[in-house]
């Protein structure tokens, strides 16, 4: 019985989702669309088998396709990346696992490591006192440089020299610049320490030459599969052949039970289309269309952190309309159906529960096939959405923000500028497919 005849509630809520994906902009940068083919494998049945252990050294029988399976996302996986020398782990769960995977195999709980500040573009599993990285290792945080909002690797050296970090690790979840990875791992080199990079955000654009690759420089890199490289939810360890025993055990036994199978067969049929020819045009695409983006969204006035991009993602600063601006900007986005996430500001005046900054990002876009041209309109929208509604200010009692935004959701509902901009995202959204909907 399909899902549809035995199920209706499910399959209603799921039609509603697919309704609100063709018919808004996705622009969280971290979001992006899996093919029909890689969401057809990642729903087989090969849902239904355990396979704890790794291919040739399971636990349990019946195991001789699944391994086929295994083997294959590894190797096209070394060959997509170009990784040669490495060993590659495709059974984490997902990239908070992953790294978890790689700190607990690699150092002792109590270790130090360097990341980047997570209000400056760093992850919270790169640290965060509230997530088991920060509870569990002793983490040391450079900055972006204050006033150029980039890396300043002369600093990252000096700090190195001066805690003197087992793992330095390098790669962003809000970070709009290129990352020298080869200077990150020569840092890491100089005081004996591991690099390690997370590439989850850019690494359909590495795959795609349309970014700096981590390899053949650094020690660990770790990637979702689910963002730029478009695929379904998971995560890769890839480590120097000399590191594999120790990262294989930290992630079975050592973090996870039985691996998804299934989602490995997804992530096998996602990186088959990342070898692809075109999806070098796809990564170059993504990265012209963020800096038409960036050019519009300056050009209309906005201000942005590091003043650009040279990725697929940027961050509006919206510090020049006051602190705490950001929630309010993306709940108005939101209701015209244009997606993004507020975000802090490096050295945001405001805390990070209301922060002062909107990350956007192009890489779901240029999936539906949406090129410059549409870039210019969606930036003029954006513009005109912040202009409207960042001047809304987040009161100065902590016990009052919430009240007041609800209280601005409500001014959305029928508010003309919203209605207006909604109709012609929808009206431009629908003409461009959505894979796994209408592919
Ligand atoms: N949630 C992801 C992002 O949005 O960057 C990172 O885990």
């Amino acid at each position: 019985m399909n899902l549809a005849s035995q199920d209706p509630e499910v399959f209603a809520i799921i039609e509603r989702e697919k309704k609100r994906q063709k018919e808004g902009l996705e622009m969280i940068p971290s979001e992006n669309y899996a093919s029909a083919a890689a969401l057809e494998a990642a729903g087989s049945i090969l849902n239904d088998k355990y396979a704890e252990g790794y291919p040739g050294r399971r636990y349990y029988s019946g195991n001789v396709h699944i391994d086929e399976v295994e083997r294959l996302a590894q190797a096209r996986a070394l060959k997509a990346f170009n990784a040669e020398g490495y060993h590659v782990n495709v059974q984490p769960y997902s990239g908070s696992p992953a790294n978890l995977a790689v700190y607990l195999g690699l150092l002792k709980p109590g270790d130090t490591i360097m990341s980047l500040r997570l209000d400056q573009g760093g992850h919270l599993t790169h640290g965060s006192p509230v997530n088991a990285s920060g509870k569990l290792f002793n983490f040391v945080f450079y900055p972006l440089d204050a006033e150029k909002e980039v890396l300043d690797y002369d600093a990252i050296q000096k700090l190195a020299e001066k805690t003197k970090p087992q793992l330095i690790l390098s790669g962003f979840t809000a970070y709009p610049r290129k990352v020298d990875f080869e200077k990150m791992a020569l840092i890491a080199r100089s005081i004996g320490a591991i690099s390690m990079a997370d590439i989850s955000h850019i690494s359909g654009l590495v795959i795609g030459g349309a970014h700096p690759s981590p390899f053949p420089s650094t020690d660990v890199v770790t990637t979702t599969t689910h963002k730029t490289l478009r695929g379904p939810r998971g995560a890769l360890i890839f480590c120097k052949e000399e590191l594999r025993e120790k990262i294989d055990k930290a992630v079975f036994p050592g973090m996870q039970g039985g691996p998804h199978e299934h989602t490995i067969a997804g992530i096998a049929v996602t990186l088959g289309e990342a070898l692809r020819p075109e999806f070098k045009d796809y990564a170059a695409q993504i990265v012209k269309n963020a800096s038409i983006l960036a050019a519009t969204l300056i050009k209309e006035g906005l201000k942005l952190v590091s003043g650009g991009t040279e990725t697929h993602l940027m961050l509006i600063d919206l510090r020049p309309f006051g602190p705490g601006r950001g929630v309010f900007v993306a709940k108005a986005l939101e209701a015209a159906e244009i997606n993004t996430n507020f975000t802090t500001v490096p050295n945001d005046p405001s805390v990070p529960f209301y922060p002062s900054g909107i990350r956007l990002g192009t890489p779901a876009l240029t999936t539906r096939g949406m090129k410059e041209k549409e870039m210019v309109v969606i930036g003029t929208w954006i513009a005109e959405v912040v202009k409207a509604f960042a001047t809304t200010p987040l009161p100065d009692e902590k016990e009052k923000r919430a009240q007041a935004v609800r209280d601005f959701e409500k001014t959305l509902e029928g508010h003309e500028t919203v209605k207006k901009i909604r109709e012609r995202v929808k009206a431009l959204a629908t003409k461009f497919p959505v894979p796994g909907i209408d592919a």
